[in-house]
């Protein structure tokens, strides 16, 4: 059934449920000598370019790419828009490998025609800090589809991360392949419900006037929480403390230092927002919320063109009710134009989703280990990780 991912590392489904396999590295690392020292062939058509993110060019084919050719959703009505800076945030992270931004290219019009990239990251798992790839943006241009070409995009990958001596992988997916670590459920929060509707992204609900549903989605002007902030860069060390401690009751989390936080959290404009709730009393921090800017093209609308989502990031909540925070995220959202806020059913975010008026979206969204193997029949809610 999957000719490709069934001859490779990852969870089969006949191994569903076999409780006699160990978590952990499924195939063992082979000495580094040993790694294919060569590219893996493509079509004769096509040649192998390592994407150069700080070159403003580069940065453009592949802003592009992705812009005509990414995801879109089950009705081909919306396809993600990752801005510029966001591929720059994504991509040129601590520590990254300029290697792993790969790119194919026609080799006569030298045009970019296929994407994927990965990052180094550290994700615990269970009690095991693991040295991983983020692998993302895999993408093929539409006339090269069912071709066979993302298995090749996908081994190329994995020898280049090989090649710096890591061998395990993190990685999301709309599509079903083996073997989801879980599967998580998009929920969105109107925050411009006219919109929503006249794009088609929502309906109007049932015995519903478009003025009740714009009273519905309502919200006050300004947030209510005391002590409530941006984040700054000096906050780094209070924010590393309160995300690391909160992410370890989770089984699978990325174990975050303070560089880490730094460039993941710091707001960055149009980006990623961070808030956090600073103790008018001991200016103890004690609350932090973030989203990440991702948009979407609108496929044939003739008035609106763009979608401006916030997604719902990393939260954490000790003393301000978690459902208060986020709605105070959702506020600011609001001030800064966003339409909709989406959030998955991963972490705490259940405890809010519905009394905050998001509504279960029809996308969801699996989660992957490549060369690792986890107790199947993990819920959402034990997963602390968040992929762009
Ligand atoms: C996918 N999304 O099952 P089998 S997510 C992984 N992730 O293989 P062809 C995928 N595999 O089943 P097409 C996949 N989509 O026969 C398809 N596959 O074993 C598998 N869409 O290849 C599929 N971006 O080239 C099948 O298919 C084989 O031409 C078929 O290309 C697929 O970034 C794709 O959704 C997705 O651009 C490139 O449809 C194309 O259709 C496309 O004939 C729109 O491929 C954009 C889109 C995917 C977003 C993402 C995460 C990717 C993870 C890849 C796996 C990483 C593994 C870890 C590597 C490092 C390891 C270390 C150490
Ligand atoms: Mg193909």
């Amino acid at each position: 059934r999957h000719k490709f991912w069934e001859t490779q590392p990852v969870g089969q489904y006949k191994d569903v449920g076999d409780f006699s396999l160990a978590d952990g590295p499924i195939e063992l690392p082979t000495p580094l000598s040993d790694v294919k020292q060569e590219p893996y062939n493509l079509p004769t058509a096509y040649e192998w370019t390592t994407c150069d993110m700080d070159s403003q060019e580069t940065c453009d084919e592949v802003y592009l790419l992705l812009m005509n050719n990414y995801v879109e959703d089950d009705e081909n009505m919306f396809r993600f828009n990752y801005s510029k800076e966001f591929l720059r945030w994504a991509l040129r992270v601590p520590g990254y490998y300029r290697s792993w931004h790969i790119g194919v290219r026609a080799k006569t019009s030298k045009k970019l025609v296929a994407f994927i990239t990965g990052v180094p990251a550290r994700i615990r798992v269970n009690d095991k800090v693991v040295k991983m790839a983020e692998v993302n943006f895999l993408c093929v241009h539409k006339k090269l589809r069912s071709k066979r070409l993302a298995p090749v995009l996908i081994k190329e990958v994995t020898r280049r991360v090989h090649l710096e001596n890591i061998w395990q992988a993190a990685y999301t997916a709309g599509v079903v392949i083996p073997t989801p670590i879980t599967t998580c459920q998009y929920w969105h929060r109107s925050l411009n419900p006219k919109k929503l509707i006249d794009v088609g992204f929502s309906r109007l609900g049932a015995r519903m006037t478009m003025s009740r549903t714009i009273k519905l989605y309502k919200l006050p002007d300004s947030t209510v929480t005391p002590g409530f902030r941006k984040m700054e860069l000096r906050d780094v060390p209070a924010v590393t403390r309160l995300l690391r401690n909160y992410l370890s009751q989770f089984i699978v989390a990325p174990d975050f230092h303070e560089d880490d936080v730094e460039h993941w959290l710091v707001p960055r404009d149009n980006v990623v927002d961070s808030y956090l709730v600073e103790s008018p009393k001991n200016h103890e921090i004690t609350d932090f919320c973030s989203f990440y800017t991702l948009p979407s093209s609108i496929l044939g609308n003739q008035t609106h063109s763009t979608l401006k989502a916030a997604y719902s990031y990393y939260n954490v909540s000790t003393k301000t009710p978690l459902a208060q925070l986020m709605n105070d995220a959702l506020i600011v959202a609001k001030q800064k134009e966003f339409d909709v806020f989406n959030a998955l059913d991963i972490m705490h975010n259940e405890s809010f989703l519905k009394d905050l008026k998001f509504g279960p979206g029809d996308g969801q969204l699996h989660y992957y280990l490549y060369n690792y193997r986890v107790r199947s029949g993990m819920k959402p809610s034990e997963l602390g990780l968040v992929l762009l």
